[in-house]
């Protein structure tokens, strides 16, 4: 019976990091983590472009852009939405992960979910490195491992 999985070897692949300003003191981190996985993965730091928004609400439509463009293997989208923070969670919440899952169905790009929905700032540190592990990190692997599982099977 065939079963396919996407290598963790990212050399040759081209991937885009779109990520929120917004909570900045998270996002940073969150990019910081998922860049340097991707170099230690293997791609080039020419192959790994950065591209930043004002906040997680933006997030969908600069993936649209990325992903349309076709110059990327995999999108990752990065942010921090806190609960705590925010009387208006809800939408923001909802607008970037309907938009991301939209983004990725509509293309076929794979778009990764890197965004954190949390209800405090300290749910936010403990996975920007913290006691739940690393946001940045883990959507770097699945990024890669989703764009080579994708070459696969297309
Ligand atoms: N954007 C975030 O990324 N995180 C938040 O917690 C947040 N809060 O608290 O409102 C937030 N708001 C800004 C939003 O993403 C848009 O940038 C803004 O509404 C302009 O469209």
């Amino acid at each position: 019976m065939p079963a396919l999985e996407g290598s963790a070897a990212g050399e040759g692949l081209r991937i885009c990091v779109v990520v929120a300003r917004w909570n900045g003191f998270v996002t940073e981190v969150l990019h910081a983590g998922a860049v340097s996985t991707l170099r230690e993965c293997g791609l080039r730091e020419e192959d790994v472009t950065s591209a930043w928004v004002p906040g997680a609400f933006e997030v969908p439509t600069a993936a649209r852009w990325a992903a349309e463009s076709g110059r990327f293997d995999a999108i990752i989208c990065l942010g921090a939405v806190i609960r705590g923070e925010t009387a208006h969670f809800e939408y923001v919440a909802g607008g970037a992960a309907e938009g991301i899952t939209r983004v990725s169905q509509d293309t076929g790009v794979p778009v990764i979910f890197g965004v954190l929905t949390v209800d405090s700032v300290q749910q936010a540190l403990d996975r920007a490195g913290g006691k739940e592990g690393h946001k940045g990190e883990e959507s770097a692997r699945a990024a890669i491992e989703m764009a080579n599982l994708r070459k696969l099977l297309a």
